[in-house]
C-alpha cells in the first residue's frame, strides 16, 4: 500500500521498529547530537516551551535500507554493485505522474498570513556547537518556478531561522532553484517561494535527487511515480505555486532582490562549516495541520565517504549510469559515487578513447558534474564499490603521467575550499564574487591497451577451486573474511 504523507510512512517505520519517540528534547543541540547516536528516525515532542503537539522528525536524510524501500514502494535482496543495478532498472522505467489539483487538503487546518505570521512558533534546532543560529529548513523542499518556461522546480536549500517572518535561503550556485531567482532578480523583482518543512520522505527525495526537467519532467512528477500516487497540490494564495496539501508544514512568500543577511556558520555534510551572505525570504503565509511535524536532517557528524553519511550514494550512482547511457556511452559494468566528490566507473574499455569518454561524460553530465572532483575509470573486473580494489588498480595498472588528466572549469561549489587567485583569473571578471570554479582530476585506472604485451596476469583462484575448497573444509574454516564495500 503507497503512503498518502508523512504521518502513514511514520506508521509503517513504526511497524519495523525504526521509530524512535523522545520527549522533552532542547531544540538547543540537544536534537542534533541526538540525532548522530542512533540510526532510527527520531520523533520528538514537548520541547521545553512549545505547545506538546509541536513535533520534530529528525534523520530525514539518513535512511536505512528498510526505510528507502517503504519510501520508494519497491525492494529488493541485492547488495553492493547489485543494488544500484536493480535500482537503475527500476528508473528505468520511470513514467511521470503529474500532481492534482485540489481545492483544500490537512495542511490547511492552520493558515496564518501577515501580522499573524510567527515561525517562532516551531521548535526549529541549532544542530550544533559551532552553528550561527537555528535552522527550519534542512530536511525541506523549496518550490520556485522558472520565469521563462512556467516550469515548477523543487530542491532543498537550507532556511535559516533569522526572525518571526524572515529565513536565510542559501542553494549553492548552478541549482535550479538559484537559477530561477537569480531569473527573477535579474528583471528586478522579488522571487516567488513556497518552502515545505514538514513533508514526507518521498517528496523530500524527489527534492534532493538531481531530476532532469528533460520533457518538462518536474521534481513532483517523480514524486507521484516514486509514491506510487500523484501529489494532491493547491495553489498558494499569494504566490499561485503548488502547496502539497498532506503535507505537515509550508511557509510562502518571496526573496526580495538585492538582500543578503549572514548565514551559517552551518554544519555542512563535507565536514565543514562556514559562514557566508546569502538571500531571505519574507513570509506572507504559513499553513501547517494540528500537531505539526517538523521534518529536519540535523546531526551530520560522518564525513564522506563515511558509510553512514551517505546512504542514498546507490540513487545518484545508478542515477549517473543512467544518465551516461542516455549519452551512449557503452560498456559499463557499474557507477559508483562516493558523497558526491569522487565517482568511479568500472567498464569493459572496447576500444581506444572509450575510457576517457566515459571518464568525461560521468563528471560532466547532470547527475555527476557538480563539484565531484575525481572520477576513476577502471576495468570491469575492478567492483567500483569496492574502494580498496579500485585503489589497487590506481595503484597497480597505472602510471600516473598517462593516467591522470585535470579538467579546469568545472561546475564547483562555494563549499569547496579556494585559492583565492583562481577567483581573480576567472573569466567571470564582471563578478568575480561569483565565480566559483573546480579543477576535476580524471584518473584513468583503465589497463591502457596499447600496452597489452605487457599485462600482468592478475593472481586469484577459480571460483569453482574456491567453492570445492569451502565444500571440503569449510566447517572447520568457519565464515571467511569479506571485503568491505563502502556503498550498501
Ligand atoms: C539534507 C540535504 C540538504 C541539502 N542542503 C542544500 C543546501 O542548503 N543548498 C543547496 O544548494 N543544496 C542542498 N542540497 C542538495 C540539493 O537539494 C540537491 O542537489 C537538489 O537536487 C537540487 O535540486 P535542483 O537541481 O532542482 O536545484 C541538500 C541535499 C540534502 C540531501
Ligand atoms: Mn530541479
Amino acid at each position: 500500500m503507497p503512503y498518502r504523507d508523512l504521518r502513514e510512512w511514520l506508521e509503517k517505520v513504526d511497524q519495523i521498529g525504526e521509530l524512535l519517540r523522545i520527549d522533552g528534547v532542547h531544540w538547543d543541540l540537544e536534537a542534533g547530537v541526538l540525532s548522530c547516536l542512533t540510526d532510527k528516525m527520531l520523533l520528538l515532542d514537548r520541547f521545553p516551551g512549545y505547545p506538546p503537539g509541536f513535533r520534530v522528525l529528525s534523520r530525514l536524510h539518513r535512511q536505512t535500507l528498510a526505510r528507502f524501500f517503504i519510501t520508494s514502494g519497491w525492494s529488493t535482496e541485492a547488495r553492493g554493485l547489485e543494488l544500484i543495478r536493480a535500482w537503475l532498472k527500476r528508473l528505468r522505467e520511470f513514467k511521470p505522474v503529474h500532481p492534482t489539483q485540489v481545492s483544500e487538503g490537512p495542511i490547511m487546518e492552520n493558515v496564518e498570513t501577515g501580522e499573524q505570521v510567527n515561525l517562532l512558533k516551531f521548535p526549529a534546532p541549532r544542530a550544533f556547537e559551532k552553528e550561527g543560529g537555528r535552522y527550519l529548513g534542512t530536511g525541506h523542499a523549496v518550490i520556485t518556478r522558472n520565469p521563462d518556461t512556467g516550469l515548477i522546480n523543487m530542491g532543498t536549500y537550507r532556511l535559516q531561522l533569522h526572525d518571526r517572518h524572515t529565513l536565510g535561503v542559501y542553494a549553492s550556485e548552478g541549482r535550479d532553484g538559484r537559477v530561477n531567482i537569480e531569473k527573477y532578480h535579474s528583471q528586478g523583482k522579488p522571487c516567488p517561494v513556497v518552502a515545505v518543512v514538514g513533508i514526507d520522505p518521498g517528496l523530500f527525495m524527489a527534492s534532493v535527487e538531481h531530476v532532469v526537467h528533460t520533457g518538462g519532467v518536474t521534481e513532483l512528477d517523480f514524486a507521484g511515480w516514486l509514491k506510487g500516487q500523484p501529489e494532491a497540490v493547491f495553489p498558494g494564495r499569494f504566490t499561485g505555486l503548488p502547496i502539497p496539501a498532506y503535507a505537515e508544514i509550508a511557509i510562502e512568500g518571496e526573496i526580495p532582490p538585492g538582500v543578503t543577511l549572514p548565514e551559517g556558520p552551518f554544519a555542512e555534510w563535507v565536514g565543514y562549516s562556514q559562514q557566508r551572505d546569502a538571500p531571505v525570504i519574507n513570509v506572507k503565509a504559513v499553513y501547517h495541520r494540528n500537531d505539526p511535524i517538523l521534518t529536519v536532517s540535523i546531526g551530520r557528524e560522518v564525513k564522506p565517504p563515511g558509510k553512514a553519511g551517505f546512504r542514498t550514494d546507490f540513487i545518484r550512482s545508478a542515477l549517473i549510469w543512467d544518465q551516461m547511457e542516455k549519452a551512449g556511452i557503452r560498456g559499463i559494468n557499474g557507477v559508483a559515487l562516493y558523497g558526491n566528490r569522487m565517482a568511479v566507473i568500472s567498464l569493459d574499455n572496447l576500444y581506444a578513447g572509450h575510457s576517457m569518454q566515459a571518464a568525461n561524460i560521468a563528471g560532466h553530465c547532470h547527475a555527476g558534474a557538480y563539484w565531484t572532483s575525481y572520477i576513476i575509470v577502471v576495468d570491469s573486473d575492478i567492483d567500483p564499490t569496492c574502494l580498496e580494489d579500485v585503489i589497487w588498480a590506481v595503484m597497480q595498472r597505472t602510471e600516473p603521467k598517462r593516467a591522470i588528466q585535470v579538467l579546469e572549469h568545472c561546475w564547483s561549489s562555494q563549499l569547496a575550499m579556494q585559492d583565492p587567485s583562481q577567483v581573480q583569473k576567472a573569466e567571470y571578471a564582471m563578478r568575480p564574487e561569483r565565480a566559483t570554479y573546480i579543477s576535476k582530476a580524471i584518473i584513468d585506472a583503465c589497463k591502457p591497451l596499447e600496452w597489452a604485451p605487457s599485462w600482468h596476469e592478475d593472481v586469484h583462484y577459480s571460483p569453482e577451486l574456491k567453492e570445492q575448497a569451502k565444500k571440503k573444509w569449510g566447517a572447520i574454516l568457519g565464515k571467511g573474511s569479506e571485503k568491505e564495500y563502502r556503498i550498501l
